[in-house]
């Protein structure tokens, strides 16, 4: 049991018998924890993910790119299992000192080139392909809407996913701050979408395939529990709108699937090298 008159110490320090679902993993330290490359295929982009919210965004974007014709945008995909601490590699950690998925490797130029934090990623394959971004006026809108939803994730994950779904006790305080957050959050792109098809006006752009992997699985249920009821989801009647047209284009149907490790088979994908890995595929 907690505390509930917990008075915190003059200095922390880390408890690692916490019981939190991810104690086991969780270390207030950076950097490596074992010597350990990475695989590397043959294409110029190497995506080392899992199918997480923030996993997909990156595979949804390389997918968007090669249906709008973009060739170039081949990638591998390599599964990277952070319940057990696969982003703690030496590998891992040379492109990601911050150790989370996504991560991209860019090698179609004349040096290599990390990315890590997902809304990096996007910007980088949208200027490097001329795609989902716009350069006209309507570029600072997108981007604005881009850098909203990479900012606002964690109260949604670190916040209520955490609080709600996965620490060892309910906690009231947390759960009803992070709930009406979240809430807010949905009745910003509510309201928006009221307005406008897109998150950044009248065309598909990157904003929104960074934030469709966040706001779906509400919608469709199948994240944190009962979330979508203990949230009045379907309040949130243009976010419906949004996901489910969304949800039809065949690169989000193809990217949510990408490193995924869990559920039926057939909508698991370990490792992507080419498009003949979708054959049988429930996408
Ligand atoms: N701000 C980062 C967040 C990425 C993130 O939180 N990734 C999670 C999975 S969704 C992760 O890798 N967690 C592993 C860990 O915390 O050790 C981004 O947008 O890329």
């Amino acid at each position: 049991m907690s505390d509930p008159t917990y008075t915190p110490p003059e200095v922390w320090t880390h408890d690692a018998e916490n019981g939190g679902k991810f104690a086991n993993i969780n270390r207030p330290t950076a950097g490596a924890r074992e010597e350990k490359d990475l695989p590397v295929g043959d294409h110029d982009f190497q995506l080392y993910s899992l199918a997480t919210p923030n996993g997909v965004k990156a595979s949804i974007m390389l997918e968007e790119l090669l249906e709008a014709g973009h060739s170039g945008a081949e990638y591998d995909a390599w599964t990277v299992n952070i319940g057990e601490g696969d982003q703690f590699t030496s590998g891992f950690v040379d492109l990601n000192p911050n150790s989370k998925i996504p991560t991209l490797l860019d090698r179609s130029g004349d040096q290599p080139v990390r990315v890590f934090e997902s809304g990096a990623i996007l910007m980088h394959l949208a200027e490097k392909f001329g795609a989902f971004l716009p350069t006209d006026h309507t570029r600072a809108e997108v981007l604005s809407w881009l850098f909203w939803q990479v900012g606002s994730a964690p109260f949604i994950g670190g916040g209520f996913g955490h609080f709600y779904a996965y620490a060892p006790e309910k906690y009231e305080y947390p759960i009803n701050r992070y709930s009406m957050e979240t809430k807010r959050l949905f009745d910003v792109a509510n309201q928006r979408l009221a307005d406008n098809e897109y998150l950044g006006g009248k065309d598909y752009t990157v904003a929104d395939i960074a934030t469709f992997p966040w706001l779906a699985p509400f919608v469709f249920g199948g994240i944190y529990g009962e979330a979508r009821k203990f949230l009045s989801i379907h309040e949130y009647t243009h976010v419906e709108r949004w996901v489910k047209q969304l949800a039809e284009r065949p690169g989000v149907r193809r990217g949510r699937i990408v490193n995924k490790t869990w559920g039926e088979d057939n909508e698991q994908l370990l490792e992507r090298h080419s498009p003949a890995d979708f054959k049988g595929k429930n996408i």
